[in-house]
């Protein structure tokens, strides 16, 4: 299956990875690191020659406890990064962003494809995103990034994240985006204990039927972390083997900052599903 993004093509017949660029001074992997322009572009020259399939720009930092992002500087951070990925890059870019905002000036920029983390929920979100004709990732949150781990709860974990997931596709269906144009996302630490998430990992193959594809991001999170009791920068076995467990069940794209390996353990994963 082909996405178109903007133009470029996204291709989804195999999982694709999708590199982590942040653009936030407060990231909880790499806040700061790219904040120049041509720091961007050479992290995501090299992205792409590693294998990425498409790179992800993201301004507002959604870490447990980070604070709000005015429109004005998220757009500031946001916007020449994506117009110049957009313009030099083979590949295309996506924009992690909840601001209709945001949203409108990065599908002007070249953007090729909106994910936000809140579902198009945002007053004006779900308008914006449909007058861009990009396709959209969905991604599931319980409560908000300022308090999301405090004390979340679930009677059925896999059955909530399933239902608001199916409501929300429901709703961008009839707001004009074609299911061939969305993806769905379980928001793997957004509001989930460890139990939750790895319930949501074991079953991640009873989301793959609810809209085009599913994509995930587990790459160095807490998850990871308490098993393995290790630090952020320790997490690349462990965000490995839960990327080969998410392609195996049948997620289109991994959301990743280690790109090279990634893409050769999919490769391998995907040699073994041989799925077309
Ligand atoms: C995710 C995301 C994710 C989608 C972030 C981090 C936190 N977008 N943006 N899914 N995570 N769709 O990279 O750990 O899991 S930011």
């Amino acid at each position: 299956m082909l996405m178109d993004c903007a133009g470029k093509k996204l291709d989804l017949r195999q999982p694709a990875v999708m590199g982590v660029l942040n653009v936030t001074p407060d990231s909880f992997s790499d806040g700061g690191r790219y904040l120049n322009l041509d720091d961007a572009l050479r992290r995501a020259e090299i992205m792409v020659a590693e294998g990425a399939a498409i790179i992800d720009v993201g301004g507002e930092s959604t870490r447990p406890g980070a604070p709000p992002v005015a429109v004005q500087e998220e757009l500031d951070r946001v916007l020449p990064v994506v117009e110049r990925l957009a313009r030099e890059l083979p590949i295309s870019v996506s924009v992690d962003t909840s601001k209709p905002e945001v949203m409108r000036e990065a599908a002007r920029a070249g953007a090729g494809l909106i994910n936000d983390v809140r579902a198009l929920q945002w007053p004006g979100a779900l308008e914006a995103a449909v007058a861009s004709g990009l396709p959209v990732c969905l991604m599931h949150l319980q409560g908000n990034p300022a308090t999301m781990q405090q004390e979340p709860h679930y009677a059925d974990v896999l059955a909530e994240v399933w239902a608001f997931l199916a409501e929300r596709v429901g709703v961008c269906e009839g707001a004009g985006i074609p299911r061939e144009r969305i993806l769905v996302d379980p928001g793997f630490g957004f509001g989930k204990m460890l139990e939750h998430n790895l319930a949501l990992l074991r079953h991640l193959n009873r989301f793959t039927g609810l809209a085009a594809g599913v994509m995930v991001g587990l790459s160095r999170k807490s998850m990871i972390g308490l098993l393995l009791d290790a630090p952020v920068n320790e997490r690349l076995a462990g965000s490995l083997a839960a990327a080969v467990i998410a392609a195996w069940q049948g997620a289109r794209i991994v959301r990743v900052h280690d790109v090279r390996e990634t893409v050769q353990a999919l490769r391998v994963c995907a040699a073994v599903r041989a799925v077309d």
